[in-house]
């Protein structure tokens, strides 16, 4: 359904005149839309997005979240000489100072200045940008080495806790309430023949082998905006998920996404491929900017992370198709299946490439 802008529009404190509104980007989770305002002889932009509230129960606990976490990142690129208003996302608030508009049905409505000169891609075109991806992320997490915890909402509870994430793909095989299970028994058995990795990061954490950090735990590809012209990761966006966590999530998570030769929905699995390249240069990156702060632990369980990540998310795509796609958003059948599979590929391939991926990072390791 078409949003009513005539409503939300007034309610921010947008500048210009309203002109037009498009479907923008390409996240599974909220509807986000990009408005164009006619500013005298300029055009001015802005995101305009819906809070997914099947998955965020708690819009203002993530509205709250990121009111503190961008306010502490405009601190930060200020003291180093940066540019705030291209750094780190800027939220419109409304007329009345809220950073969020409830409509009369209870949807939640938020608004970002749109960084202009830069944007975001599904897929690595260019390999400079995976380095440069990977040093705005650990900059990211440096940024925030020194924000309070305790004042962050868990905006998902668990969120990469991959054992739950397991239970709940056991369950769903169980209930199979839309009688796809025994469409992907292949699937389903790849997860149950590793359950016993689902619980070694999280049980290395409870034993305190791991530091809690503040960490984005959606290291997207698309989740850091490119600068046109220089290539530079700019800005990290979509920091809905920003909790307490372990680096380790993300640096596993952006390796599923960028070290691969693929789309995340490719249906060819032939062409899905670990790519090792795109592997050291992520490491590269993240070192370089974040391997001052890293324990000796956490630098070992690099390549594992990445293998984990993939595979906590390939188990979450599978656990949402036999669930009937209530949780991500879909554009054709099986999409989600399709998802599953390419993560799957991935973490076969890594899982044989699993030396070098470790003799990797001990190269890097002895120049830290
Ligand atoms: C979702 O919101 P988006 O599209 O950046 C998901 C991530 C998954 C990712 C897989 C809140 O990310 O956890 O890794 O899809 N975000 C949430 O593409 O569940
Ligand atoms: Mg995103």
């Amino acid at each position: 359904m078409t949003p009513d802008f005539k409503d939300i529009v007034p309610k921010f404190r947008f500048e210009g005149v309203f002109l037009s509104a498009g479907i923008y980007g390409t996240g599974h989770i909220h509807d986000t839309y990009a408005l164009v305002f006619q500013l005298d002889r300029d055009v001015r932009r802005y995101i305009l997005q819906r809070i997914n509230q099947k998955v965020f129960k708690d819009p203002e606990g993530v509205q709250s979240n990121i009111q503190l976490v961008t306010a502490h990142l405009r601190r930060k690129i200020i003291a180093a000489g940066g540019d705030p208003q291209r750094e780190t996302l800027n939220l419109i608030l409304t007329l009345d100072g809220s950073s969020y508009y409830r409509t009369v049905d209870g949807d939640y409505w938020r608004s970002f200045d749109f960084v202009e000169g830069a944007r975001t891609y599904d897929c690595v075109e260019n390999p400079d940008h995976v380095y440069n991806a990977a040093k705005a992320f650990g900059n990211f997490q440096n940024m925030l080495s020194d924000f309070p915890a305790e004042q962050l909402v868990e905006t998902i509870p668990n969120f990469h806790h991959t054992g739950k994430r397991y239970q709940a793909f056991l369950a769903a095989v169980e209930s199979d309430s839309v009688n796809r299970a025994p469409f992907c028994q292949p699937e389903i058995d790849f997860v149950t023949q590793r359950a016993a990795k689902t619980s070694v990061l999280t049980d290395m954490l409870a034993r305190d082998e791991l530091p809690e950090r503040v960490t984005h735990n959606d290291t997207k590809f698309n989740n850091v905006m490119i600068d046109d012209l220089t290539g530079e990761g700019i800005c990290i966006v979509d920091l809905d998920t920003v909790m307490p966590g372990l680096s380790l999530y993300d640096f596993g998570d952006a390796i599923r996404s960028m070290a691969t030769t693929a789309a995340e929905d490719e249906a060819d699995l032939s062409r899905v491929n670990f790519d090792l390249a795109v592997y050291r240069r992520y490491a590269h990156g993240y070192l370089d900017a974040a391997g001052e702060i890293l324990t000796p632990r956490e630098i070992e369980q690099l390549p594992f992370s990445a293998i984990l990540m993939t595979f906590e998310c390939g188990m979450r795509f599978l656990t949402d198709h036999l669930e009937g796609d209530t949780y991500y958003k879909i554009h054709r059948q099986n999409h989600n299946l399709d998802r599953c599979r390419t993560q799957f590929k991935l973490v076969s391939d890594m899982e044989k490439k699993f030396d070098t991926m470790t003799e990797i990072i001990e190269g890097y390791r002895q120049e830290i």
